[in-house]
C-alpha cells in the first residue's frame, strides 16, 4: 500500500490539473468568440500616477496614456478583445461641452461599427456622472457603453483602477448589458449613468444610486437586479449626430443669506436656461423669488432642482410652478439637470415639452 501511495498522489494530482486546465480553457472564450471592446481613454485618476505608493490621494491626474492602462491589466485579453484610443488626456472638473460633443460623437461612430461589440469610457470620477448621463441621452444604440474611472492612481497601494477596468470591459463585453443603457462600472458595481452620482470624494466607494445600482459584476461576470425605468439610447427622442452645439445652462445654488446678484450671473453668462439648486425640496428664498421670475420673463428657463442629494422636486409644492411657468428637475441632482436642460434645448424651449422630458429622462 504504501508503494502505491505516491503514484495515487501522483495521479489525483495529474487529474486535478487536467480538470483546473480543461476548465479554465472552457471559460476562456477563443478569439472568434472573444467581444471586441473599444476602450476610449479621457484621462482621469484611472490614467493618474502618484509620487510613491503611498499617495493614494496625492497625485496628478491624466497622466498615463490608453495603450499603458490596457497593458496594466493583461486578463482583459482573457475575456476580450480590446482597442485604444486616446480622445482626451484631461481631469474631468475641466470637460466642456465641446468635450462632450466630441466624445459623444465617437462614441456613436463605435456604436455603428459591426466590429465593434462594446465601448468603455475611462474617465475621471469627478465628472463622469455628467458624461455618462450625456451619452445616456444622445447616443442612438443598444451596444453596451461602459464608463468607468478610479479614485486612486495606478501607482498607489490597493489601486482600483485595474479591476474596475477589468469590470467595465467585462459588461461591455457582456451580452447582458445590451440595452440597458449607458452605464458606470465602479467597485463591484454596475450603474446606471442616469442615476449614478459620485457621492463620497475620497473612498473608492465613491459612487452612489438612490434608487439602487442595476447590478455588480464580479471575477468576470455580471450579475443584473434592477432594469433602468427612464428613456434612453436607442430609445431616446436626441441624437448626438444631429447635434453640434449644446445651449448655455448654469446653476444657482441655494443657501441661507442668498446675495441676489448670484442671480444676474446666468443672464451675463448667456444662459438659456438656469438650474435653481434649492434647499429642501427645490425651496427658493422669499426674497429671490422675483429674481428667479425675472429671469423667466427674461426669456430663460427656471428648473427647480435641489441640493439635497436623494429625493425628487415635487411640482407644485415649495413653489407655484404652474403659475410662474417654471420646470421641475425630477429627482435628477442640479449638474445631471443641467445636461437634460441643454439637452433637451436642442430640440425645444417650451415648457411643457420641457417638463415631459423632465418626467420621461
Ligand atoms: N480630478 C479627478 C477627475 O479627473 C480625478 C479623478 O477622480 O478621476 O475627475
Amino acid at each position: 500500500m504504501s508503494l502505491l501511495r505516491p503514484w495515487l498522489a501522483r495521479g489525483i494530482a495529474a487529474l486535478a490539473l487536467l480538470t483546473t486546465a480543461s476548465l479554465t480553457l472552457a471559460q476562456t472564450p477563443t478569439a472568434a468568440a472573444r467581444p471586441r471592446i473599444t476602450v476610449l481613454a479621457t484621462g482621469g485618476t484611472i490614467a493618474g500616477a502618484g509620487a510613491s505608493a503611498a499617495n493614494s490621494a496625492t497625485y496628478q491626474a491624466a497622466k498615463v496614456p490608453v495603450d499603458k492602462l490596457i497593458a496594466g491589466v493583461p486578463e482583459l485579453s482573457d475575456v476580450a478583445v480590446v482597442k485604444g484610443e486616446q480622445v482626451f488626456q484631461i481631469a474631468s472638473e475641466s470637460f466642456t461641452n465641446d468635450k462632450l460633443l466630441t466624445l459623444g460623437k465617437r462614441v456613436s461612430a463605435l456604436a455603428k461599427d459591426p466590429e465593434v461589440d462594446g465601448i468603455v469610457i475611462t474617465h475621471g470620477t469627478d465628472t463622469l456622472e455628467e458624461t455618462a448621463y450625456f451619452l445616456n441621452l444622445v447616443v442612438n444604440t443598444d451596444k453596451p457603453i461602459v464608463v468607468v474611472g478610479s479614485m486612486r492612481p495606478g501607482t498607489a497601494m490597493s489601486a482600483d483602477g485595474m479591476l474596475n477596468l477589468y469590470d467595465a470591459v467585462v459588461v461591455a463585453g457582456s451580452r447582458d448589458a445590451r440595452g440597458k443603457g449607458v452605464l458606470v462600472a465602479m467597485n463591484d458595481e454596475i450603474h446606471s449613468g442616469r442615476d449614478v452620482t459620485k457621492r463620497v470624494n475620497i473612498k473608492t466607494n465613491a459612487f452612489f444610486s438612490q434608487w439602487g445600482p442595476l447590478g455588480m459584476v464580479v471575477e468576470g461576470r455580471s450579475y443584473w437586479f434592477r432594469l433602468p425605468a427612464k428613456r434612453h439610447t436607442a430609445n431616446s427622442e436626441f441624437n448626438i449626430d444631429k447635434i453640434d452645439a449644446l445651449p448655455e445652462v448654469q446653476i444657482i445654488y441655494g443657501a441661507g443669506n442668498m446675495a441676489l446678484q448670484m442671480y444676474e450671473a446666468p443672464q451675463r453668462a448667456g444662459a438659456k436656461a438656469v438650474i435653481h439648486a434649492g434647499t429642501g425640496n427645490g425651496s427658493v428664498a422669499g426674497y429671490a423669488v422675483d429674481a428667479l421670475r425675472g429671469l423667466r420673463s427674461a426669456g430663460m428657463v427656471v428648473i427647480r432642482s435641489s441640493r439635497v442629494g436623494d429625493g425628487f422636486v415635487l411640482r407644485n409644492s415649495e413653489q407655484p410652478d404652474d403659475k410662474y411657468d417654471w420646470v421641475v428637475a425630477h429627482d435628477l441632482n442640479p449638474q445631471k439637470a443641467k445636461i437634460l436642460a441643454a439637452v433637451a434645448l436642442t430640440k425645444t424651449s417650451d415648457t411643457q415639452e420641457l417638463q415631459r422630458i423632465f418626467w420621461e429622462y
